[in-house]
This record gives C-alpha cells, structure tokens and sequence, in this order.
C-alpha cells in the first residue's frame, strides 16, 4: 500500500527514532534510503531537508525534520494510536521531550567529543554539566513507569531511544532506572518492527563475505 507518508532515512543514524515513532502511529510509509556519502547531499533530497541529514518525513506536501518533532508531529498527526498526551500529561511530555532533544542531546554529543565546559561557561551551557544533565535524566525516567506518567506517549519514543542508545554505546551510565526504563520500552512491539526493519536494511549493505 502506499504510504501517505515518505520517511527518508539511513538506517544507521537517527533515522531508527523516526521509524520506531512510525511504526507506533500506525501510518503507512514509503521508505526511501539514503547513503551518505551520495544522495543525502544530493539537490533532490536538499530541497526537503537543506541540512542534508536524515531522517525526514514529508506528509501531506509538509516536511517534519528534528527527530523531537517528527515524535510530536507523528503523534497529533495520527491521534488512532492514542500516543499525544492527555492535558493531564501535557507538562512531563514537552518538557521531557524538549529537555532530551536539547540538553541531553547537547552533553552526550559534547562528551563524547571530549569537551567539558568550565564553570563559567556552564552557566551558558544549556545543560549545565554532563553529571547535572544526566542526573535530572535519571530522576525523571524513574519518576513514574513512562516519561509522562504510567501509560507510554511518543516522548517515551524519543527521551527513550536517548536512554537505550546511551545504554548501550555508553555514552549514559548503565544506572538501573536507565536500564529498567529502556527494558519496558524495547517490549514495544513498534519498537521491534522498527529494529527488525533497520537490522535487515543494515544486514543487505554489509558487504558479502
Ligand atoms: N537534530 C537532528 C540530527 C540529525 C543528524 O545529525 N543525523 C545524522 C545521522 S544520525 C546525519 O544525517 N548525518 C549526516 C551528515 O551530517 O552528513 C535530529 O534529531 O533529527
């Protein structure tokens, strides 16, 4: 069937949050694969997303890029599949969702390339620290079973692929409420078909041995 969605991607890179925000929402997709070396600097793929990185989608002539937002979009955009807050989780969603995609992102990213900032500049930093940023990444993960209270919302798809992701390369601390939030999450059955799809797409450009 096609989809009333195109998601393009790679399926090594961020593109595997978008999938597995998809894949909950229940929206039908065309998947287009991009290499990076090629065609994600190509002038077609340019025109929808002038960064040149993956993942985007394009819905209804609008493209979403930000894997944050394609979580938000895909959620409102698709309501069926009941994963957009409630008013009463409205609060913990955004600001969790925001809380991942900015300073969380920001400090994995800075410390994995080895930079820390001084005192002084942490104030300007909007994480602050690597440890202040974690810490309160840990708090709210273990406030309640999901990032916006006891059922699972889209903002789990993203704060929660930053904990899996971190979990697993390290660049989080294996603590125990990372590791029991990322357990819960990779119970989703839209989170296995999304790895499923990304493991035999990554599989088919392993080159044959
Ligand atoms: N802030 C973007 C980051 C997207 C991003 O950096 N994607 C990487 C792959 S994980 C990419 O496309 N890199 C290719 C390049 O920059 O050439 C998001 O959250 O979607």
């Amino acid at each position: 069937m096609a989809g009333a969605i195109t998601f393009y991607t790679n399926p090594m890179s961020r593109g595997q949050i978008a999938r597995w925000a998809l894949e909950e929402s229940g929206a039908a997709y065309d998947e287009v694969i991009l290499d990076y070396a090629s065609t994600m600097k190509g002038a077609e793929y340019l025109a929808v997303n002038p960064m040149g990185k993956v993942p985007a989608i394009v819905h209804q002539g609008h493209v979403v890029t930000e894997c944050a937002a394609i979580c938000a979009y895909l959620a409102e955009a698709f309501p069926a599949a009941g994963l957009a807050p409630t008013a009463e989780e409205r609060a913990d969603y955004y600001r969790w969702l925001f809380f991942a995609a900015g300073p969380v992102e920001q400090a994995v990213t800075n410390k994995s390339m080895n930079f820390a900032p001084t005192d002084q500049q942490q104030r300007m930093a909007g994480y602050g620290n690597y440890d202040l940023a974690v810490d309160v990444l840990e708090k709210a993960v273990t406030a309640h079973p999901f990032i916006a209270g006891s059922r699972f919302t889209m903002a789990d798809v993203y704060v929660g692929s930053q904990v899996l992701w971190g979990v697993q390369f390290g660049s989080l601390p294996k603590r125990e409420g990372f590791v029991a939030y990322a357990e819960r999450l990779e119970a989703r059955e839209a989170y296995k078909r999304a790895k499923t799809r990304d493991n035999a797409l990554i599989a088919e450009m392993q080159p044959a041995s």
